[in-house]
């Protein structure tokens, strides 16, 4: 049974970065209720109603998984690490994005699959790419053209799409005897613990556990043998996954991930409504600090137009009362507006300069590269603020 826990409002597509603030745009812009709910049988958190797949990854899909080097180098330590570990022949991955992963692997053992044309034509010219939803179609698409596939990778995508049944019984289709399936997404374990509630917003209509993945998997004949704890993203799981009857051993880490979880509450209803009344708490401070600061004449901008501000900006009606704008690195989401809030995108060069006295990480997940690049912004006395996993002004 699926049980509502957590209540985020009205939201606009995450990555839906208005053009101009016409009335026309705005009149046109999409919202959709974010439920959150627990089933009580497999574990799973989810969105209650997704939204529909093809509102979402369009042709003008703008986050570019490259764009932070701490990613970058991830994926390259995650390529190394697996091609060392599964020595596989042919590898795809699942949400290619704009090939950071793929890109360390060589060019002719690689298939690559991004529905988002934009992506897709990043990666054409380099490597076999589908530009095609994840699907059963597909699949057998793939099959005609490709032996079996030793391994099969997917960071940030699984907990996107909202048929699991659609798409693990694709990836039965394809996966060889030995094969593996790694998965990467941002853990149920770290957003629990951190209070990081911006992990949901519409792309991601799963935030998984180990717990509710084994099950899941199960239904499909499929099995969880391994899961590995990575800092990616405010703390992600890596999960690795093989055919139910394969030799693969489940291993020791595994069965602790799975305890902590447990630990946790995890697997209990009980915690989820307690964590909803920690983000309640985090909204009503969040608030009356930049409310505070804003009496006192401070000039408050926030850094990183990630998908999780959009959360956080929709659900505690932060708008440009409070911040002057929003800086971004990417070059497609310069000269924009946050989805709902309409606050102004602009680049970190024009934005982030001497006259900013706070700067609210929406990109609190990079906070070390980031802290680590701003040297000047904080030793002049620019301050940063946080709201993960508290609300609060981040001393040197
Ligand atoms: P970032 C995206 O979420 C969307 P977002 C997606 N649904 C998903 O699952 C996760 O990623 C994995 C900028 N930036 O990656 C770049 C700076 O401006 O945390 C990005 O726009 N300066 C696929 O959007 C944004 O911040 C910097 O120094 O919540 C970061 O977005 C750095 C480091 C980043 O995820």
């Amino acid at each position: 049974m699926k049980k509502i826990f957590l209540n985020l409002g009205r939201q606009p597509i995450a990555n839906s970065f208005l053009s101009s603030i016409s009335r026309n745009s705005i009149k046109s812009e999409y919202f959709y209720n974010l439920n959150i709910s627990f089933d009580t049988k497999t574990f799973l958190v989810s969105i209650k109603k997704p939204v529909n797949p093809k509102i979402q990854y369009t042709d003008k899909y703008a986050h570019r998984a490259s764009e932070s080097k701490t990613m970058q180098k991830a994926f390259r330590s995650s390529a190394i690490k697996l091609q060392k570990k599964f020595n596989p022949k042919y590898i795809m991955e699942i949400g290619s994005n704009d090939g950071v992963f793929l890109k360390n692997f060589l060019k002719k053992s690689v298939i690559a699959v991004e529905p988002c044309k934009n992506l897709a034509e990043i990666t054409k010219n380099k490597f076999r790419t589908y530009p095609n939803f994840w699907n059963k179609k597909l699949s057998k698409k793939i099959l005609k053209e490709y032996p079996k596939i030793d391994l099969i990778f997917s960071a940030n995508t699984i907990s996107h799409i909202p048929n699991l049944k659609e798409t693990f019984e694709a990836i039965l289709n394809v996966i060889s005897n030995k094969g593996v399936l790694v998965i990467e997404d941002p853990s149920l374990s770290s957003v629990i613990k951190t209070n990081s509630y911006d992990q949901f917003y519409d792309e991601h209509v799963y935030v998984f556990s180990a717990l509710a993945i084994k099950n899941i998997v199960k239904k499909y004949n499929l099995r969880l043998f391994d899961a590995e704890k990575i800092s990616t993203h405010g703390g992600s799981l890596r999960y690795f996954i093989c055919k139910n009857n394969s030799t693969y051993k489940n291993t020791n880490r595994l069965n602790k991930i799975l305890s902590d979880e447990k630990k946790i509450g995890l697997n209990n209803f009980k915690t989820f409504v307690q964590f909803a009344k920690r983000v309640k708490t985090s909204k009503r401070k969040l608030v009356s600090l930049l409310k505070k600061l804003k009496k006192n004449n401070k000039k408050i901008i926030s850094y990183g137009a990630t998908y999780k501000s959009t959360t956080v900006f929709n659900y505690c009606k932060i708008d440009t009362k409070y911040f002057h704008y929003v800086t971004d690195t990417t070059f497609n989401k310069q000269g924009k507006f946050t989805p709902g809030t309409h606050i102004p995108i602009i680049s970190p060069e024009i934005g982030f300069n001497d006259s900013v006295d706070y700067a609210f990480l929406g990109a609190w997940n990079f906070k070390k590269e980031i802290l680590n690049k701003e040297k000047n912004f904080i030793d002049r006395g620019g301050k940063f603020i946080t709201h993960v996993p508290k609300v609060k002004i981040l001393r040197k």
